[in-house]
């Protein structure tokens, strides 16, 4: 499927090398701007996420250099973020409420990133919008002075999740892929029973699950990302119908899957990385990122039924949506696809309830 051709849509920002904040840290520099998702100079106008640079592991094991201990470790996350959205599902799911706090930074991102919400922001609903209660960070106004305190000279991205060891003074990881798989087995010897049962990558699905994260985490996770962020029309287009080939493959085996849950009976990782995404396509992705080849509600019927289930049912999944930071963020932080930060008002609702329908889907099925 091909969509008309046409020219360059965006003029991309022209890169500063810019001192874009400035506090006591010595090096509070990024070379390129903030919101140049594609480098200017990259005329494939293709979106290429970074890697996490943070990658270190809390382990279970004695003498480990990250330990499972309670009331350790921090967890920054923005309740917009998808990739952050995993680790709050996973938090909730495996029983960690009490072992790993967690702080969520207010729904707007600038040109200085991430930035903590203040009382008088009254438009972040949700637990633990606020302040870094870390010791040691209490005049941190932005996540970026984290990503400084631990490496001066840091030249990254300052992601979030964020996962900060508050005794060593260091980021273990802002990988949400990491993260979630050391929140599944990990603290295990400091849980109940009934949380150390909660198994999110058996073993007899785990070649399966990892070829699906392939193929979903690049065309559908971050195909979205890809479309929207793109700057010429060829890179829209090809990611776009990428995007939409890869939501039939997964509306298919939807469709022929016994369920509720994207392997069966119980929820597993395929169900946290897919839900975070699809979660935020109808509110958001088709109208901010161009993702409007269908929509979930009307266009794919298995999937809209599974992502409502996981809503309505599960409530580490519906509980961890915000849709008010979701909707804000995206199209209030990226003033180069939606310059004035108008918020549509629709969908409406966010989310249909399990038995509801779009009319045109109950007019089609009567
Ligand atoms: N690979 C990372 C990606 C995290 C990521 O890109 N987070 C975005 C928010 S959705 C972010 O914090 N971006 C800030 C920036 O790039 O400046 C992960 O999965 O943890």
């Amino acid at each position: 499927m091909l969509l008309s051709r046409g020219k360059l849509l965006v003029t991309p920002n022209i890169t500063t090398t810019s001192r874009l904040f400035s506090t006591s840290s010595p090096s509070f520099t990024m070379a390129t701007k903030i919101s140049n998702w594609v480098d200017p100079k990259d005329k494939s106008g293709e979106f290429k996420r970074g890697a996490s640079v943070f990658r270190n592991h809390i382990s279970r094991e004695a003498g480990a250099e990250f330990p499972a201990e309670k009331g350790r470790y921090h967890l920054y996350v923005s309740y917009a973020c998808p990739w952050a959205h995993r680790t709050l599902i996973v938090r909730k799911l495996k029983g960690l409420e009490d072992i790993v706090p967690f702080t969520a930074v207010h729904w707007h991102m600038g040109e200085n990133g991430w930035r903590f919400a203040t009382a008088k922001d009254k438009d972040a609903p949700g637990e633990n919008v606020g302040s870094d209660p870390v010791a040691g960070h209490e005049k941190y106004t932005h996540l970026r002075q984290i990503y400084f305190q631990v490496d001066p000279n840091y030249t990254g991205r300052f992601t979030v999740p964020t996962l900060y060891d508050t005794v060593q003074h260091k980021i273990v990881s802002n990988e949400s892929a990491d993260i979630i798989r050391m929140f599944y087995s990990e603290f295990d010897d400091i849980l109940p029973q009934k949380y150390k049962d909660v198994v999110l990558f058996p073993e007899n699905l785990q070649a399966k699950i990892e070829e699906a994260n392939g193929w979903i985490y690049d065309l559908i996770n971050n195909g979205v990302y890809k479309s929207g962020f793109a700057t010429t029309q060829e890179a829209y287009e090809k990611n776009v119908v990428a995007l939409f080939e890869a939501l039939n493959r997964v509306e298919k085996h939807l469709e022929s899957s016994p369920g509720p849950y994207y392997w069966g009976d119980k929820v597993t990782e395929g169900d946290v990385r897919l839900y975070t995404t699809i979660v935020r396509f109808d509110s958001v992705y088709v109208q901010h990122f161009k993702t409007n080849l269908r929509d979930i509600r009307s266009g794919y019927p298995a999937i809209h039924k599974w992502l409502r289930n996981l809503y309505w049912n599960v409530p580490a999944f519906g509980e961890t949506t915000q849709f008010e930071h979701i909707k804000r963020h995206y199209t209030k932080s990226h003033p180069q696809i939606n310059p004035f930060g108008i918020t549509p008002v629709g969908p409406i609702p966010n989310i249909l309830k399990v038995d509801e329908e779009v009319t045109a889907v109950k007019s089609a099925s009567k």
